[in-house]
């Protein structure tokens, strides 16, 4: 492991914490006047499509939050990333329905709490909870006129109401998967799809990329709001939350597959990051292949794009993989950019060590180049904003085995010092990291069996218990930091 020197070092004021997201964790699904989001109904679908299970108490975090706070303490976490859920600031979601004034009272108190412990809040404003209401009433985001207008009027009510105190703002997590797998793939809320048979309605040739521009736009109205009417009076920072996994040729002999690894990242990253950090139309490749599929930008909305001009780019990283190109032209439902993903290259190679859920190696290697990578292309200083792993077998393990987590730990290590040679050797500006996650929670369709929490939740008690891994990032950070001039 490395040690502490200045050539591979963080700098002290390095921010560092834990992540988490409202229906992951809160509970309480009809407590404080909260309305229905388009997973309480997910999760609810016979046959069930999240495993059997749903996030009616989910951690119960609702009630637990001082608990839970206390463990960050312990952690000596600085800050903490959660997000706050539409549907108990304004159950109805639109933006002339009512304000729920017991919702803001919760956020209010989850603020005040994590303050009086010295701990920074980085809020979310939207993890995917969209209000069932308004999937209802013009079909959320497949309606990219009223949605964008309803989400910037939601992000408005929260500036007001905690922008005195909340400094660090994410407008989305992960469009992609909120685009993909709620409209392509149909694997998470609300769960439409041409290609699913457990769908019964969708269009996974043309919803993903219309629910797209709606995310877009929406994070664009709402940053473009801060930038105007909120950042000289609050002074603080607003960016967006991006996953997309680095991938390597499959076959590293092949130019094709050189392209096809390089389209594989325009499509994940580039859909969102080109109009979001550059102001700029979507990759020429995502034209080339999508036609008319993909919905133009207008001038007016470069416009305002140019307008949200974002402080950070959220990075969300879990793994990596190979791309093999195809040959013959993509389908008419391929988001992927026409590519064969693998775990092995052509030579049976793995990307990684597995872990304890099928899609996620442990790839620091690829985190770095994957850290450069978006630096170099979109310029803005990085934060981690979510990076953690489930161990293998910790599905089926008992608290005391779960507390024993070899090799979590050794994937924050890895990915820590990963993130330390991104800065100190290739320059590249990262500046937080947050581990994913706090607690073991609802993990979305994969239900409550897959566990990336570094404290360990037993579902029957709802009694909390720190892994080790918990109590140790601390001191895997102190060993990179030192004194900045
Ligand atoms: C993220 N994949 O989702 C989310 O932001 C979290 O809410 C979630 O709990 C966490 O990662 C762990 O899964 C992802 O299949 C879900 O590649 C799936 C994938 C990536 C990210």
């Amino acid at each position: 492991m490395a040690t502490s020197s200045p050539a591979n070092s963080l700098p002290s004021d390095f921010e560092w914490g834990f992540a988490t997201a409202a229906y992951q964790i809160e509970g309480a699904f009809d407590e404080g006047g909260r309305g229905k989001s388009i997973w309480d109904t997910f999760c609810h679908l016979e046959p069930t499509r999240t495993k059997g299970a749903n996030g009616d108490i989910a951690c119960d975090h609702y009630h637990r939050y001082e608990e839970d706070f206390d463990l960050l303490s312990k952690y000596g976490a600085k800050a903490y990333r959660f997000s706050i859920s539409w549907t108990r600031i304004i159950p109805m979601g639109g933006r002339d329905d009512e304000i729920n004034e017991e919702g803001v009272a919760f956020y209010n108190r989850l603020i005040d709490a994590l303050l009086a412990r010295g701990i920074t809040p980085w809020v979310t404003l939207y993890h995917w909870d969209l209000p069932q209401a308004l999937h209802d009433r013009y079909g959320g985001w497949l309606n990219v006129e009223q949605s964008q207008r309803d989400f910037e009027r939601y992000a408005k009510v929260c500036y007001e109401r905690f922008g005195d105190r909340v400094k660090n703002w994410i407008t989305l997590n992960e469009p992609w998967i909120v685009s993909i797998f709620g409209y392509s793939t149909g694997g998470n809320a609300p769960g439409r799809s041409s290609i699913n048979p457990q769908s019964t309605e969708g269009n996974s040739a043309t919803e993903p990329w219309t629910v797209g521009k709606a995310l877009i736009m929406s994070h664009a109205r709402a940053v473009a709001l801060y930038n105007k009417e909120f950042r000289a009076a609050q002074n603080g920072r607003i960016g967006i939350s991006l996953n997309g996994d680095y991938y390597e040729p499959w076959d590293m002999e092949d130019e094709r597959d050189h392209e096809a690894a390089e389209r594989r990242m325009e499509f994940h990253i580039g859909w969102f990051a080109n109009p979001v950090c550059l102001a700029q139309d979507y990759p020429k490749c995502m034209r080339e292949q999508l036609g008319d599929r993909l919905p133009e930008f207008t001038e007016t909305e470069f416009g305002l794009l140019r307008e949200a001009e974002i402080d950070f780019y959220g990075m969300n990283y879990y793994t990596s993989q190979f791309a093999r190109h195809r040959d013959g032209p993509a389908s008419e439902t391929d988001c992927l950019g026409n590519v064969e993903e693998f775990q092995e290259n052509k030579h049976g190679l793995s990307v990684g060590e597995p872990s304890g859920v099928h899609w996620l190696r442990s790839t620091p290697n690829l985190f770095r180049k994957h850290l450069t990578r978006v630096y170099r292309k979109y310029g803005k200083p990085i934060y981690i904003t979510e990076n953690g792993c489930p161990c293998p077998g910790e599905d089926k393990m008992t608290v005391e085995e779960a507390v024993n987590d070899v090799y979590r730990i050794r994937y924050f290590e890895d990915h820590i010092n990963a993130v330390a040679l991104a800065r100190n050797e290739d320059g590249s500006d990262i500046t937080g990291y947050f581990a994913w996650s706090l607690m073991d929670n609802l993990e979305w369709s994969d239900g409550y069996g897959v566990r990336f929490g570094v404290t360990f939740t037993d579902y029957n008690t709802l009694e909390r218990t720190p892994k080790q891994s918990a109590l140790l990032l601390k001191g895997m950070f102190d060993k990179y930091m030192v004194p900045t001039n």
